[in-house]
């Protein structure tokens, strides 16, 4: 029996033909930017957009992707040469492309030395990032870096040896300026407000406590945009992997799943070049911040809401969770009613038709994205997605009946999983263990509980947490949640 075949540039040009392929000649391309974080949203979004953009204008825009937290990337990526295949899945139908823009793959887990070598060359202008949500190390209530947090600590006591994001870009941008100081554009593309004023924030923190004049320089010479980044691509599995050499006949151990929809809506604040990737689909903007709002709050929103919401209910994906007539109707108004009030005007986008779309998006049973993925790191998505419109619907004096519901069903979802609780499911928030310890102290008492989560001030900012509205609301669902019937929160929820 002979070996099913890898992935990698001597199978290019005998690819099925249903399988498309990079137009452009990827011996040509060299390295111009730098991405931290090559997950599945990577794969799916800057990088296909950067494979559009080459097919274009070819350009030296290659990709140098690095990994500072696993998984490796050596044994899948490494091993294909940076070529992976991109699967587009919508119900029962698939497109399958190979990207060719990642040209080059780091490893760099156990020192920060490789990624640095990376982001200090001189032929890299321009840095992007999928760190997720907590990888900025900030306080999710202030967007401040958080000095209490382990690896700041570290990297703040050794600043040669990082092991953050922050820290290791702040090195970077060190070593450039004592090297050649060269410009560089560092963007954040997570799902975090104000993603690009957060990192430069987070980094200026750094720098200037490593004095010098380097936050000036920084100031100077760096630039951080912020961006919408949109594209549903959850984390890939067996299955897919096995999908493509059953479909195509080659083994690929790198590809990545999404859906047909992408946006990216980037702020034009550049330190130098940058990719056109306008001509790939992508928009350039002066604020970002409209559309930020429409999409946390709407599409992240209704993720989270059908997520948290969807375990307590016993539902594995978003898929299920939406087909549930209960929660289906429930996010729908309580996106309708309660979140697209808050929006500001979105130039060219109609809110109404974006929150029909979004929900039209969450439909698709072709992309499997599990409830408790997307439940992850909760802690770090509240606050954009669910708190901030309800801050702004309690300055106008508008009701938050609904949007309290999912902000009660994470909580549920953290106290569930505590041993006081059963533990009903592992979780992974960088909050479990304060919530664990919250439920374990007070026990079933929803009043109690609700009280000493939302006095966590990095999540809930002091103003919003004593409005007794919002308490009162957050109470009440919390205590049905944690009930025999957690949708009666959800049911009674509609009928006020
Ligand atoms: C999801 C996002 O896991 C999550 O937090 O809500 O990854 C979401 O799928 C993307 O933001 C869509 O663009």
């Amino acid at each position: 029996m002979t070996a099913i075949e890898r992935l990698g540039p001597g199978l290019l040009e005998r690819l099925p033909a249903a399988v498309q392929k990079p137009s452009y000649d990827r011996a040509a391309l060299s390295p111009g930017m730098a991405h931290l974080g090559v997950g599945a949203f990577h794969r799916c979004h800057q990088a296909e957009y950067t494979d559009d953009l080459l097919s274009r204008r070819f350009d030296r825009w290659g990709i140098v992707g690095i990994n500072i937290r696993p998984p490796a990337l050596a044994e899948t990526l490494g091993r294909q040469d940076g070529l992976y295949t991109r699967l587009i899945r919508e119900n029962g139908h698939v497109e399958a492309r190979v990207i060719g823009s990642i040209v080059k793959v780091v490893d760099s887990q156990d020192s920060a030395a490789p990624a640095l070598e990376v982001l200090v060359s001189a032929d890299i202008e321009l840095v992007t990032m999928t760190v997720t949500e907590k990888g900025y190390c900030h306080v999710p209530s202030t967007g401040a870096l958080d000095l209490d947090h382990p690896d700041v600590v570290h990297d703040l006591a050794n600043p040669e040896a990082p092991r953050s994001v922050p820290g290791i870009l702040t090195r970077a941008l060190e070593q450039r300026r004592a090297t050649h100081a060269r410009k560089l554009t560092l963007l954040s593309c997570d799902n975090i407000p104000t993603n690009g004023s957060i990192l430069e924030n987070v980094v200026r923190s750094f720098a200037e406590r490593r004095g010098n004049g380097l936050a000036d320089w920084i100031a100077a010479n760096a630039a951080f945009p912020s961006a919408m980044v949109d594209r549903i691509a959850p984390a890939v599995t067996r299955q897919d992997l096995d999908s493509v050499e059953q479909r195509y006949g080659y083994r690929d151990g790198a590809v990545a799943v999404g859906e047909p929809f992408r946006q990216w809506v980037i702020e034009k604040k550049f330190a130098g070049r940058m990719p056109g990737w306008d001509l790939a689909g992508a928009t350039f903007v002066d604020d970002v911040t409209p559309f930020e709002h429409l999409k946390m709050r709407v599409l992240n929103g209704a993720q989270t809401t059908l997520a948290t919401l969807g375990v307590l209910a016993g539902l594995e994906h978003t898929s299920d969770a939406i087909a549930d007539p209960l929660l289906s109707l429930f996010v729908r108004r309580m996106l309708v009613e309660q979140t697209l009030p808050t929006l500001m005007p979105v130039a060219g986008m109609n809110p109404s038709a974006y929150v029909e779309q979004s929900l039209d998006r969450l439909k698709n049973t072709a992309i499997r994205h599990r409830n408790h993925q997307i439940a992850t790191d909760g802690s770090q998505k509240i606050v954009q997605r669910l708190l901030n419109p309800i801050r702004d619907r309690l300055n106008l004096g508008a009701g938050i009946g609904l949007l309290s519901v999912p902000v009660a069903g994470w909580m549920a979802y953290l106290i569930l999983a505590s041993a006081g609780f059963g533990k009903r499911w592992p979780v992974s928030d960088p909050y479990a263990g304060m919530v664990a310890a919250i439920a374990d102290e007070t026990g079933h008492d929803a009043r109690g509980l609700a009280s000493a989560i939302l006095a966590i001030d990095t999540i809930f900012d002091p103003g919003l947490a004593a409005n007794e509205t919002f308490r009162q609301a957050v109470t009440l669902a919390l205590g049905e949640l944690l009930s025999g019937d957690p949708m009666a929160a959800v049911r009674h929820s509609l009928e006020q």
